[in-house]
């Protein structure tokens, strides 16, 4: 550091300050301070979920603008993933730790040919949160890895992430799996990922497509109250 340079102390920022300055260290992948200013706001009283959504969440995506734009490249991507992982690391068990009651069981996977899950990651950090039990495949998962799991966890709901315009289509291999065995409708299948929208989920058999977690979990919610209530009918 030369001496004109000041340090900055992270705790004696604003809260506005400190979320600002978490997007300029997520855009530089620097995990440490990502991890303490993440506990500084939780110290502030923030609740975990703020946290996600206005600073790790907004910060990816300036990380993905400049992407996108040729401005970063995929090093310094995966040290800004990196650092957004090390947040959510810290946050992940207070998002589970609702004391919601049980409401289901999900299997998730990015699909094969995909390696991106944070988002997947987020979205089942949610879904647990909301009282689901969530069994994560990962990412690259193909489709006898998703018919195995279903039959090993029995799950209410399977959810794919892909990321990647070439690898959107797979999720439609996987619900034709499902078809062909003749088992579709036994499960709630939400699919998401940022290159996805509405017209897509229906286009491939999807029962819904979920722009974020926040929807991914109210949409689970609704489907498997419909369902119980169509059981119990
Ligand atoms: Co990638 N990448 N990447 N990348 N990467 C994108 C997706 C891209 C849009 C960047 C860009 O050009 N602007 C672009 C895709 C273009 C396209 O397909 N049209 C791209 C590319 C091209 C690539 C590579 C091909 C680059 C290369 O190698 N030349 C390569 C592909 C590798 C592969 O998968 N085979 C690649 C690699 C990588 C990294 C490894 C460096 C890293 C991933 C690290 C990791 O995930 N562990 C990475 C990242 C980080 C991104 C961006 C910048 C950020 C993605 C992210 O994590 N967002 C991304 C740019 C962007 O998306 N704008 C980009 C934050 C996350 C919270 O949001 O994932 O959208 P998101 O999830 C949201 C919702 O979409 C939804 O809820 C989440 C939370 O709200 N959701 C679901 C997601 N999944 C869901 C599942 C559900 C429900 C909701 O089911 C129930």
């Amino acid at each position: 550091m030369s001496d004109d340079e000041e340090e900055i102390i992270l705790s004696e920022l604003s809260d506005d300050d400190l979320v600002a300055q978490m997007m300029d260290d997520l855009y530089d992948g620097l995990k440490e301070e990502i991890e303490e200013a993440t506990n500084i706001l939780l110290e502030r009283g923030w609740t975990p979920y703020d946290i996600l959504t206005k600073s790790l969440v907004e910060g990816m995506r300036i990380v993905g603008d400049d992407f996108r734009d040729g401005i970063l490249f995929v090093p310094e991507v995966l040290l800004a993933a990196n650092a957004m992982k090390a947040g959510m690391t810290i946050l992940r068990p207070l998002l589970a730790e609702t004391g919601a009651p049980k409401l289901g069981i999900m299997v998730t996977g990015t699909v094969k040919g995909d390696i991106h899950d944070i988002g997947k990651n987020l979205v089942g950090m949610m879904m647990e949160g909301a009282g689901f039990d969530v069994y994560d495949l990962g990412i690259n998962t193909d489709v006898d890895e998703f018919m195995e799991a279903i039959e090993k966890y029995k799950p209410d709901i399977l959810g794919m992430s892909a990321l990647l315009t070439t690898t959107m289509p797979y999720m439609k291999v996987v619900i034709d799996e499902l078809k062909t065995r003749g088992i579709r409708d036994n499960y709630i299948v939400l699919v998401g990922g940022a290159p996805l929208n509405e017209e897509f989920g229906e286009a491939i058999g999807a029962d819904a497509y979920c722009k974020d977690a926040a929807i991914a979990v109210e949409t689970a919610k609704e489907l498997i109250t419909r369902r119980h209530n169509q059981i119990a009918h």
